[in-house]
C-alpha cells in the first residue's frame, strides 16, 4: 500500500472510513493521523516479525532504562521506513498538510531529560546499525508533566499521552509475568537441594506492550518493551479488593519527575523491581525455550543498565539461577556478572541511589537476602585483600549504615562500568570511584554520549540537509564522519551565505512558534542565545539570568554600549522538579526579568527574554536548529556529559561554555577558535571545594556589577513582585553559592561580550558555524553505539 502515492491514497481513505465509519471528507486530522499510524505499523510489522526470527538464537542486548524520552514517533517511522515521500505526495494530492497530521501524535514523554533522551537516541541508532538491541522500560500512564507558566511560576499538569489509542504499541498478554512483592521466604533443603518458597506474596502482573523501533532504510525493526502493572490471578485472597487494585495501579501510573535526585520512595522501588524482574524473566523464558539451559546465558544475552535504576536485575538473575535453576552460587555469580553492564550518568551525591534496608527488605524479601549474600561474600574478598578495617572495605561495601548502595551493587555485579564523557569517566576513575577502579582495573571505560542526527538534523533542519546535499552529498546520513567534508567549504562565501539563510529560516520558524504560543515577538535577525535543559542549580540558568540583568543595566546607563551591542534574544526552556523549590524560583526570576526587559522601549529592540512553556522533545526539534549561541555553562565537573550541546553544535551553533562534560570534547574537535570557553575548570572547582574557603560575599563587595544585580533582586527594581520574592536567591548566592555563579560571573560576562562582538563579523561567525557542523560527526549515537558494541556488547549485526 505504500508502493506509490495512488495505492497509498486508496488504502488510506479506506482505513479512515472503515475505522471511523464516516466519509473521508468529514474526518478530522487526528483520525487521519490514527489511520496513517495504523497503516504504517501494519507495514513495518512484517519486517518486525522477520527481524525477531533472524535474531532469535543470536546474542542480543537488553537495554534497561527507567526512561525512554521518545517524543513523537510518526515522522521517524515514516522516514526510516522510507515512505515519507510517498505519503507526502499522497497528502499533497488530497490537500492535506502532513505536518499538521504528524503533530496530532502526542509526545511519548517517558523520561525527564538527558538520560531518557539518550536512551531514545540509542534506540534509533542501534536499529539503523542493525544491532539486535532492545529496550525495556515502564509503560507509565502519565509521562513527564506538562508545564504551564502562570503568573511567572511553573505549574504542573498531568501528561495524558495515552488518553487516545497509542498506535504503535502491541499488547502481549501472553508474555505477562507475575511479580511478587512483600510476604516472607521459607527455605528448606531436600536431598541437598535448596527449596525456596515465597509465602504470602502480593503478586502484580506485569504486562508488556511492545513498540517497534524502525531502522533507517534497512528493514530492521527492534523492540521497545514497556511494562504495565495489572492485577494478577496469583493473588487469590485479596485479588478482588479495592485496596489491592488501587495500590498496584500506582506502580505504572506515573514517571518520577526528578532529574538527578534520589527520591527514596517505596513506589519507585516497586517500579524498579517490576520492570527489572519482568524484563529479565521474559528473556530467560525465551532463552530456556530455545536452548533448554541457562548455562550459555552470558553468551546470548547482555543486560545493560542505564544508571543504577535497574540494578535489581543483578540479584534477580541470581535468584533465578540459584533458586529456580538450582545452580551453585559461585557459578550463578559468574554468569550474572558476565551478563550485566552498567552506565553511570552522574557523580552528584544527591543522585546516587541508596535504599533504606527497612524499606527494601520487607518489599523484596528474597532479593534482599540475595543482596546480603552478595555483600557478605564481597566483604570477605575485600577484607582478605585490604585488611579488616581498611578504607577500601568501608567504601566499596554494598550494605552499610542501613542502606543498600545501588552503584556499588551495580559495579560489583557487572563486567563493564562506563561513564558518558571523557572528563566524567576520568572523575569516576580518579576520584568518585577510585577504589573500585583500582580494584577492577579493566572494568571501567568511557563511552562519550551522542545524539541521533537523523532526528536532530535530518528531520528537524531541512535547510541544512539541502546545503549538505549540495556540498558533501548524502553520505553523512549513514556515516556522520563524512560531515568533515564541510571543512573545505568553511571559507566559501556562497556556502556561508546559505548557512546564514538556513539559520535565518530556522530562527524565523522558532520565532513564529513562540509568537503563536506566547505572543512574544522576536527579531529573527537578532542573536538567538538559547539555554534549554532541566532546571538545576549546577546548570546555572541563574548565571545566565543575572548576566541579562547586568546587560540591561549597561544598556540603560551606557550609550556607548547601546551602539556596540548587537541585538540578542535570550531563550530559556526548562522544567523544574515539582518539589525543587529553588529551581522554581529561578523560573519566576527569568519570567520577571523577561517582563521588565521586554517592555522597556529603551532596550526593547536590543534585548528580549523568553521562557518557552513546556519544553519537550517536539519543541526541541524547532529549538535546536534555531540557535546561534548554545549555552553550556554548568559548574565544571558537575555535568556528566550534556547532549543538548551536541544537538546545537550539529546544527551550526557556537557553544559558549565551561570545560565540563562533553564540552571538553566538543572543544577538542572544533578547536579553540570555534568555541567560546570561559571560567573555572574541573580541577579548579574541585580545589575550591577542597579548600572550603570560598567567600561569595567577597565577590559581591569587589565587583560593582555583581553588587548592583544582587541588590536589584530585592530593592524594588522589579515592581510586580513581592519585595522578598527573590530574597532566597540573593541569600543563597551571598552565603553559599555552591555552584560558583559569582566566582565565574566576570569570565561569563567577558565571554558573552566576545560572542556578541564576534557575531557582528558575519564571515568569521559563519565560518565558525560551518566548522561546528563539520566537526560534529563524532557526536552521533551511531558512533557511540558502535563503540558500545565493540568494547562491551559484542553482538553481530542482523543480516
Ligand atoms: C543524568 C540523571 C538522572 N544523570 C536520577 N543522572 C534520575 C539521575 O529519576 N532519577 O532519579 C533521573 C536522571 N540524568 C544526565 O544524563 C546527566 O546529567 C547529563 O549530563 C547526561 O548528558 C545525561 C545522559 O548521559
Amino acid at each position: 500500500m505504500f508502493e506509490n502515492a495512488s495505492t497509498f491514497k486508496k488504502a488510506f481513505i479506506e482505513q479512515v472510513e472503515k475505522t471511523y465509519a464516516l466519509d473521508f471528507k468529514e474526518s478530522s486530522s487526528y483520525q487521519q493521523y490514527v489511520a496513517l499510524g495504523t497503516l504504517l505499523k501494519e507495514h513495518i510489522s512484517l519486517d518486525w516479525k522477520e527481524t525477531k526470527k533472524i535474531e532469535a538464537d543470536q546474542r542480543q542486548v537488553y537495554y534497561f532504562s527507567m526512561e525512554f524520552l521518545m517524543g513523537r514517533m510518526i515522522t521517524n517511522n515514516l522516514m526510516n521506513a522510507g515512505v515519507y515521500d510517498v505519503v507526502k505526495s499522497a497528502f499533497d494530492d488530497l490537500g492535506l498538510d502532513i505536518n499538521e497530521i504528524e503533530h496530532k501524535e502526542t509526545d511519548a514523554g517517558l523520561g525527564n531529560g538527558g538520560l531518557g533522551r539518550l536512551a531514545a537516541c540509542f534506540m534509533d541508532s542501534v536499529a539503523a546499525l542493525a544491532l539486535p538491541v532492545h529496550g525495556n522500560c515502564i509503560r507509565y500512564r502519565y509521562g513527564f508533566f506538562k508545564q504551564k507558566i502562570e503568573n511567572g511560576y511553573q505549574v504542573e499538569y498531568p501528561d495524558r499521552w495515552l488518553k487516545d489509542i497509542h498506535v504503535w504499541e502491541v499488547r502481549r498478554d501472553e508474555e505477562a509475568v507475575d511479580i511478587p512483592f512483600y510476604g516472607y521466604i521459607e527455605l528448606s533443603v531436600t536431598d541437598g537441594k535448596l527449596n525456596v518458597f515465597h509465602r504470602n506474596a502480593e503478586y502484580v502482573k506485569a504486562v508488556p506492550y511492545d513498540v517497534p523501533i524502525v531502522g533507517y532504510n534497512n528493514q530492521v525493526v527492534n523492540t521497545l518493551r514497556l511494562w504495565s502493572a495489572e492485577p494478577s490471578d496469583r493473588y487469590q485472597n485479596q485479588g478482588g479488593t479495592f485496596d489491592y487494585h488501587k495500590k498496584l495501579r500506582q506502580i505504572s501510573e506515573m514517571l518520577y519527575p526528578n532529574d538527578d535526585t534520589d527520591e527514596g520512595k517505596i513506589l519507585r522501588l516497586k517500579q524498579q523491581y517490576l520492570f527489572s524482574s519482568a524484563g529479565v524473566n521474559a528473556v530467560i523464558k525465551k532463552h530456556k525455550k530455545l536452548f533448554g539451559t541457562l548455562e550459555n546465558l552470558a553468551e546470548k544475552a547482555v543486560f545493560h543498565i542505564n544508571d543504577t535504576h535497574p540494578t535489581l536485575i543483578i540479584p534477580e538473575l541470581m535468584r533465578i539461577l540459584v533458586d529456580e535453576e538450582s545452580m551453585e552460587w559461585d557459578h550463578a555469580w559468574d554468569i550474572t556478572k558476565r551478563c550485566v553492564a552498567y552506565t553511570n550518568h552522574t557523580i552528584l551525591a544527591e543522585a546516587l541511589e541508596k535504599w533504606p534496608i527497612r524499606l527494601f527488605q520487607p518489599l523484596l524479601p528474597r532479593i534482599y537476602t540475595i543482596t546480603e549474600e552478595i555483600n557478605r561474600r564481597f566483604e570477605i574478598e575485600l577484607k582478605q585483600r585490604f585488611g579488616d578495617n581498611a578504607r577500601e572495605v568501608e567504601n566499596m561495601q554494598i550494605l552499610k549504615n542501613g542502606m543498600v548502595h545501588m552503584a556499588n551493587l551495580a559495579i560489583v555485579g557487572s563486567f563493564s562500568v562506563n561513564g558518558v564523557a571523557q572528563l566524567h569517566t576520568d572523575i569516576l576513575k580518579d576520584i568518585e570511584m577510585r577504589d573500585f577502579a583500582q580494584y577492577y582495573p579493566n572494568k571501567f571505560n568511557n563511552k562519550t554520549n551522542g545524539i541521533t542526527h537523523r532526528r536532530w538534523v535530518l528531520q528537524s533542519n531541512p535547510e541544512i540537509v539541502s546545503i549538505l546535499k549540495d556540498t558533501i552529498g548524502d553520505g553523512w546520513i549513514t556515516d556522520t564522519s563524512k560531515l568533515e567534508g564541510l571543512v573545505q567549504f568553511a571559507d566559501d562565501a556562497s556556502v556561508q551565505k546559505r548557512f546564514e539563510a538556513m539559520k535565518l529560516a530556522r530562527k524565523q520558524a522558532l520565532a513564529d512558534k513562540i509568537y503563536k504560543e506566547q505572543g512574544v515577538k522576536l527579531n529573527p535577525h537578532a542573536i538567538f542565545d538559547i539555554q534549554v535543559k532541566r532546571l538545576h542549580e549546577y546548570k546555572r540558568q541563574l548565571m545566565n539570568a543575572l548576566h541579562i540583568m547586568y546587560l540591561y543595566n549597561e544598556l540603560k546607563s551606557n550609550p556607548e554600549m547601546r551602539k556596540q551591542f548587537y541585538p540578542q534574544n535570550f531563550i530559556f526552556g526548562a522544567k523544574a522538579a515539582p518539589t525543587y523549590w529553588f529551581a522554581k524560583k529561578v523560573i519566576k526570576l527569568i519570567n520577571t526579568i523577561a517582563e521588565k526587559v521586554n517592555n522597556d522601549p529603551e532596550t526593547n529592540d536590543l534585548l528580549k527574554v523568553v521562557f518557552v512553556e513546556d519544553y519537550n522533545v517536539t519543541y526541541a526539534e524547532t529549538i535546536m536548529p534555531a540557535a546561534d549561541l548554545s549555552e553550556q555553562i554548568s559548574t565544571a565537573s558537575k555535568e556528566a556529559s550534556g547532549t543538548g550541546n551536541m544537538k546545537f553544535m550539529m546544527n551550526g551553533a557556537i557553544t559558549i561554555g565551561t570545560l565540563d562534560g562533553a564540552n571538553v570534547e566538543i572543544a577538542d574537535f572544533v578547536g579553540q577558535e570555534n568555541i567560546i570557553i570561559f571560567g573555572l575548570n574541573a580541577k579548579e572547582v574541585t580545589d575550591i571545594y577542597k579548600k572550603g574557603n570560598y567567600q561569595p560575599y567577597e565577590m559581591y563587595q569587589r565587583d560593582p556589577r555583581i553588587k548592583k544585580v544582587l541588590d536589584q533582586l530585592t530593592n524594588g527594581f522589579f515592581t510586580n513582585v513581592q519585595p522578598n520574592e527573590f530574597e532566597e536567591i540573593r541569600r543563597n548566592l551571598l552565603d553559599r553559592d555552591v555552584y560558583l555563579v559569582l566566582k565565574d560571573f566576570d569570565a561569563y560576562v567577558a565571554a558573552q561580550a566576545k560572542a556578541n562582538k564576534l557575531y557582528q563579523n558575519r564571515a568569521a561567525w559563519l565560518k565558525m558555524s560551518i566548522m561546528n557542523t563539520a566537526k560534529s560527526g563524532f557526536f552521533s549515537t551511531d558512533r557511540t553505539m558502535e563503540e558500545y558494541n565493540k568494547d562491551i556488547w559484542h553482538v553481530n549485526k542482523i543480516k
